[in-house]
């Protein structure tokens, strides 16, 4: 076999809560508070997975982390009964689920060894997140253990990284040579810049990437500002086409004029602010779609429901698509639960470019196998969860055995 895309989703974890833990965040900050409902949560990612299969695409999973994250509470002396409320919260939070935020991949087209490197984020901006990278790395140790891979731990957390949600990759067809681009953040008005430019050039170092094909450019601050926490939530790229509004970008004129220098092939799908404003853009998720290539060829943009409900965009997706666009296919998912907190379809998934056949199968899935692990969640996964109840030695038992019983499907017990 070659190397295809692979779409590795987060399940999403038995806690999962509305903390309103993500300053800059604006979904996170609405939702602080309200009931979340995590056995439908992580049902409507299966089922995301599911509409991916049936286009024709290659799915994979990464499983919840251990949560509380009692390890996490233990080095800071405390214990799930004892620690304060905002700890616990903050050892509470299912936001590994969001797995464009777990690694920054680079497929070994583009690698200087002909290696996939991948470089687990190190979150270190939020402090829920910040714990997330030994669990990940973990996991991404065993599913790339093939010597296809290299996976590196997390750049020092002296400089903030987040992973491929502030990374994109442009070339003519997943397999063959691309031109990465790394997105980081200088200034975001009131809110954090999650990403260094000192990451992202780390990464580039690591991977070996050549410097002619690689790109890096600042998030411009009024996104950041308007609520772009990441730079995927303003901008998505798959092969030649670069799905961006106008204002993602600082030094826009200079930054694309670098860009098609070095990907003379591009296809720039820009979306003008006065065509849909940044707030519209930010709060349906429009650009926080999985742009994909299904195997008719057809480039096709799965949004979230959200994006069909914001007339300004669902107006847009439909002149684009009668005008013989570059996306030529729009489809709608469910996933509302994780929209809440600011998670759309694209932050669910990490792409990465390889052979299926280098993966460990137990993080690939198949029709059969979402079907069984809908069965464990449906079963055992908590129905509602209220921010109050999080200390409850009850919920806390459930969301423990919910995962053991998640991970005994999975065949991944060594990662209990
Ligand atoms: O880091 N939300 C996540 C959402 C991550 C979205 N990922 C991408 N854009 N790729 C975050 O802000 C909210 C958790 C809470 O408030 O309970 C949260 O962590």
């Amino acid at each position: 076999m070659s190397a295809r895309e692979i779409n590795f989703d987060g399940i999403v974890g038995s806690s999962h809560n509305y903390g309103g833990l993500s300053l800059g965040n604006l979904a996170s900050a609405r939702n602080l508070g309200k009931v979340s409902y995590p056995r439908a949560a992580a049902l409507q990612g299966l089922e995301k997975m599911r509409a991916n299969l049936a286009l024709g695409l290659t799915q994979g999973i990464f499983v919840p982390q251990p949560r509380p994250a009692r390890a996490w509470l233990a080095d800071l002396g405390t214990k799930p009964e004892e620690a304060e409320p905002a700890l616990l919260a903050n050892a509470m939070s299912a936001s590994a689920m969001w797995a464009a935020n777990a690694a920054t991949v680079s497929p070994a087209s583009d690698t200087a060894d002909g290696r996939t490197h991948l470089t687990v984020a190190n979150l270190r901006t939020m402090v829920h997140r910040s714990h997330e990278w030994p669990a990940t790395l973990a996991q991404l140790r065993l599913a790339f253990a093939h010597e296809a891979f290299t996976v590196h731990g997390p750049v020092p957390p002296t400089f903030g990284d987040e992973g491929a949600a502030n990374h994109m990759r442009l070339c003519t067809a997943h397999d063959q040579t691309g031109v990465e681009i790394f997105v980081y953040g200088l200034s975001g008005g009131p809110f954090p810049a999650r990403q260094h430019v000192e990451a992202c050039k780390a990464i580039a170092r690591r991977h070996r990437l050549k410097p002619e094909r690689t790109l890096f450019v600042a998030q411009s601050e009024e996104a950041i500002a308007a609520g772009a926490f990441h730079n995927d939530v303003v901008a998505v790229a798959n092969e030649r086409v670069l799905f961006a509004h106008e204002q993602a970008f600082a030094e826009r004129e200079t930054f694309l004029g670098n860009l098609e220098r070095r990907f003379p092939d591009l296809d720039l799908v820009e979306v003008s602010a006065s065509e849909v404003s940044l707030e519209d853009a930010i709060r349906s998720y429009l650009f926080n779609a999985q742009l994909v290539t299904p195997p008719d060829g057809r480039t096709t943009l799965i949004v979230p429901e959200e994006a069909r409900e914001t007339p300004s965009v669902w107006t847009w997706l439909q002149r684009h698509l009668a005008g013989n666009g570059a996306i030529r296919d729009v489809r709608v998912v469910d996933v509302r639960q994780s929209m809440a907190n600011g998670g759309g379809p694209a932050c669910l998934r990490l792409r990465v470019v390889c052979d299926p056949a280098t993966v460990d199968p137990r993080f690939l899935v198949d029709e059969e196998k979402l079907d069984r692990l809908a069965g464990v969640i449906s079963a055992t996964w908590p129905e509602q969860i209220a921010v109050e109840d999080l200390r409850q030695a009850a919920l806390i038992r459930d969301i423990e055995r919910a995962r053991a019983a998640l991970l005994e499907a999975c065949g991944l017990e060594e990662l209990a």
